[in-house]
């Protein structure tokens, strides 16, 4: 059996919205939840070539300098027409001003010169849990569905407003935080990429 998560650990992040999820997620399995940013941590740079390596890159920086277990999400919008970008680049496309706006309109413009008539794209959220000693865990979640444009909606964060996910009418900045990445008692797969990940984690390290 693997090892469970259990008392205090460092969510490794500096996005407020992707916190907020995390906490929700995490609230019921009465571990006590800071955040890097609480806790004054550093964020280390990420080098890594996929989303799995900079989680790991930004997990185990938080793991060693709290000396707790820590929790990190990389993640971000895969464009088909634009072949998988911005990818690991989803949060450098918004600048150091953090204008997703900027950064919707990029992808629209850019997807209309691509020529392509795919409005296809994913999310990818990977959650790595790293102990002080060394031990690491990875979950992968994903979530189709078709570009937005022009956004719709206020809630969530980033890409939010330019994302349907399949089955749906709405974008994900037209849901509620619940419907979005609330994680269903019935077991069956909840909505967003980072709450597929959480379910992965959940089933393997939370009680
Ligand atoms: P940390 O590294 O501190 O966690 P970050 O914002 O730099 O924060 P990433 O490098 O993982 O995080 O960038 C992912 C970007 O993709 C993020 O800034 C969001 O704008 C976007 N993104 C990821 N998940 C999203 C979601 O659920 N909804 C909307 N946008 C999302």
């Amino acid at each position: 059996m693997s090892r469970r998560l259990t008392g205090k650990l460092v969510i490794a992040t500096h996005n407020a919205g992707k916190l907020r999820e995390m906490r929700e997620l995490l609230a019921p399995y009465g571990v006590e939840a800071v955040s890097a940013g609480e806790l004054g941590l550093a964020e280390p740079e990420e080098t890594g070539s996929d989303f799995v390596s900079n989680a790991l890159i930004k997990a185990r920086a938080a793991a060693k300098a709290a000396n707790l277990p820590a929790f990190a999400d990389d993640s971000g919008l895969c464009v088909d027409a634009l072949d998988g970008a911005p990818g690991i680049y989803s949060a450098r496309w918004a600048g150091e001003a953090k204008n997703f706006g900027a950064a919707m309109a990029r992808i629209e413009a850019e997807a209309q010169a691509s020529g392509s008539p795919s409005r296809r794209a994913h999310f990818v959220s990977a959650l790595a849990v790293v102990w002080p000693d060394g031990e690491e865990a990875v979950f992968e979640g994903k979530v189709f569905g078709d570009l937005a444009f022009p956004p719709r909606g206020m809630a969530g964060f980033g890409y939010d407003p330019c994302f349907t996910p399949d089955g749906h009418a709405r974008t994900f900045g037209e849901m509620s935080a619940e419907e979005k990445h609330g994680i269903p008692p019935d077991g069956s797969e909840a909505l967003s990429h980072r709450a597929r990940a959480f379910q992965m984690m959940a089933r393997t390290l939370l009680k």
